[in-house]
């Protein structure tokens, strides 16, 4: 059955590969799933037809046969349930590589995000540097914590997994910024998961997206 995603038509992070739908296309990859991607503009993307696929109006969605689902982790879980390769087959590792899904998604990304979001819209804000330097206090605690976790591992929990994806996904959001270059284990950690050839592979296919758009 042939997998459906959607993705930016025309994504704002200008190929850079922050768009949630890289960490779905990393995740086909890495099980070596082949699929389809819908492009959809933001005008589309609050219409009623995608609408009914993500009630949020966002992307990515996944569709399979008569399966249509959104939430980047939920669609990455399902990925890493339906074929080999993101999730151990030991119950107890899968569990805990399950934790490391919500831990990227809930606890690491949220301060992360909510940074780059006042960097985008709140510049011109008489809080703005109050704000920013409190999201970067919350940012380094969680990553604090992330870097003694890790400690000199290769991956969270022994063998690569979802949990790393999605983390590391979440990570890249701060590569460059000076914050992630503070924790050179995260940094490494960050480099392995880019180093993948599945990674690679994700990467210059929303890539290819962004130069096509800019190229029309
Ligand atoms: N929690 C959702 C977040 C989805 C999300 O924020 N998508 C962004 C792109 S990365 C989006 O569609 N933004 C446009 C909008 O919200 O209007 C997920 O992980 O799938």
């Amino acid at each position: 059955m042939t997998i459906t995603i959607t993705a930016f038509e025309r994504s704002p992070d200008r190929g850079r590969g922050l768009a949630r739908d890289m960490r779905v296309r990393w995740a086909l990859e890495e099980v070596g799933q082949p699929y389809e991607v819908r492009l959809v503009s933001f005008k589309e993307m609050k219409e009623p037809a995608h609408l009914a696929l993500q009630p949020f109006g966002q992307i990515p969605t996944y569709e399979e046969g008569d399966l249509a689902l959104f939430e980047s982790g939920a669609i990455v879980f399902h990925i890493g349930e339906r074929h080999a390769g993101l999730l151990p087959v030991d119950a107890n590792a899968r569990a805990r590589a399950l934790t490391w899904m919500f831990a990227a998604l809930n606890t690491v990304e949220t301060p992360i995000f909510d940074r780059a979001l006042v960097m985008i819209l709140d510049r011109d804000k008489p809080w703005y540097d109050q704000r920013l330097s409190a999201l970067e206090d919350s940012i380094r605690k969680r990553l604090i914590d992330l870097s003694r976790r890790l400690g000199d591992a290769d991956w969270l929990d022994g063998a690569f997994s979802a949990g790393d994806l999605l983390m590391v996904s979440v990570l890249l959001r701060l590569k460059g910024s000076g914050i992630l270059e503070e924790y050179p284990n995260l940094s490494a950690y960050v480099a392995r998961g880019e180093a993948r050839p599945a990674y690679k592979r994700a990467f210059a296919a929303q890539l290819a997206v962004f130069t096509a758009a800019s190229a029309g």
